[in-house]
């Protein structure tokens, strides 16, 4: 019902709408509407209300709702069901609850600011208010857990084309982040629960840093992040990357589902990498390997040759890659 208030407000933008053609039009009661209408001031959606004139929007906030994303939406199943929270511990934490209490397929989880933001390995990631994009999608795919990793490429896939289609080009740096000028400005984070042969659920946690200025970057890691309007100069819409990032890796994601292949994400992880024919680090549990990265495997895997040039196989789970000098 709210969002089908805030529906009308909208076509009557600027106009106010009184409260009895709400009443008729939506079949709703005059407390109900006002209590609605809190619900959308506390969103932060600015409400003119004027006895016996009625309601009036002036400002819709840029807020990451499913009544503010589903007019761009293209997607069948990916972000048609949004829980979108002010702040939350992790998105990651509370999708993993929901999806083992049996939420479905394509279920987003949103939040406007994270408290205990978690990368990988147990590591933190910092998720200021209303700055950046902080969600979890959930899904339950039909393969074989040891192809868990591919959601991993196809997720960076997704998130570096609709980075692209923003205007603002982006490297992958294989396996779970997307950079720009050589730092940071997206982490995936995908965990799976399942058996032997079976996966009971996965959950992708994708953090972009989208509107912080550099003052808002924590000290601590100035040198390794940066967020998209910094490396653009201008603000972004957080709708429409949202938005991109559920139509993009619902067509992706369909190509591993269909055909159990990820051939054109992979393609995507290639043009756009910021690793190969370079010289890298392989860091995995204290073990670290040197060598060339020269291609992805269909599978996702990255390929390095090392200095006795023979080719070996690495594959995405806890490892990192740094370049021989840093960061990249
Ligand atoms: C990642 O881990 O890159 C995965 C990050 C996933 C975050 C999303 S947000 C929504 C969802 N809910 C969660 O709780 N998490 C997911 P990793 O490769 O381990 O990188 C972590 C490292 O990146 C940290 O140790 C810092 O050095 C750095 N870092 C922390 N916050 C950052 C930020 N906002 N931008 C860039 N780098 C950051």
């Amino acid at each position: 019902m709210k969002g089908k208030i805030l529906e009308l407000l909208k076509k009557n933008k600027g106009d106010f709408v009184s409260g009895q053609k709400i009443s008729e039009e939506l079949n709703v009661s005059r407390t109900a509407i006002w209590k609605y209408m809190n619900q959308l001031k506390d969103e932060g959606y600015e409400i003119e209300s004027v006895s016996r004139k009625g309601y009036r929007l002036i400002l819709t906030p840029d807020v990451l709702t499913y009544d503010e994303i589903k007019d761009l939406l293209k997607t069948k199943r990916i972000g048609r069901d949004i829980l979108y929270f002010n702040s939350i511990d992790s998105t990651n934490s509370k999708a993993k609850q929901l999806a083992s209490d049996g939420k479905g397929e394509g279920t987003v989880i949103i939040s406007e600011e994270q408290t205990k933001g978690r990368g990988r390995l147990g590591r933190n990631w910092v998720s200021p208010k209303g700055k950046g994009v902080w969600m979890s999608i959930i899904i339950r795919p039909d393969i074989q857990p040891i192809d868990a990793s591919k959601i991993t490429q196809v997720t960076a896939a997704a998130v570096s084309k609709s980075i692209l289609e923003l205007g603002i080009k982006n490297y992958i740096k294989w396996p779970n982040d997307i950079i720009i000028n050589n730092k940071k400005v997206c982490g995936i984070l995908t965990e799976m629960s399942g058996e032997l042969n079976k996966i009971n659920y996965i959950v992708i946690g994708i953090g972009i840093n989208v509107n912080l200025d550099e003052n808002e970057i924590p000290n601590d890691i100035k040198d390794i992040a940066t967020s998209l309007k910094i490396e653009s100069g201008k603000k972004v819409s957080r709708k429409q990357l949202v938005a991109n990032i559920f139509n993009n890796f619902e067509e992706l994601y369909e190509e591993l589902l269909n055909k159990n292949e990820i051939t054109h994400s992979i393609e995507i992880c290639k043009e756009n990498s910021a690793v190969l024919g370079k010289e890298i680090r392989v860091i995995f549990r204290n073990k670290e390997i040197r060598g060339k990265a020269v291609d992805l495997t269909d599978e996702g895997e990255l390929l390095i040759e090392n200095q006795e040039g023979k080719i070996q196989k690495i594959i995405s789970g806890e490892v990192s890659i740094r370049g021989v000098n840093g960061y990249v």
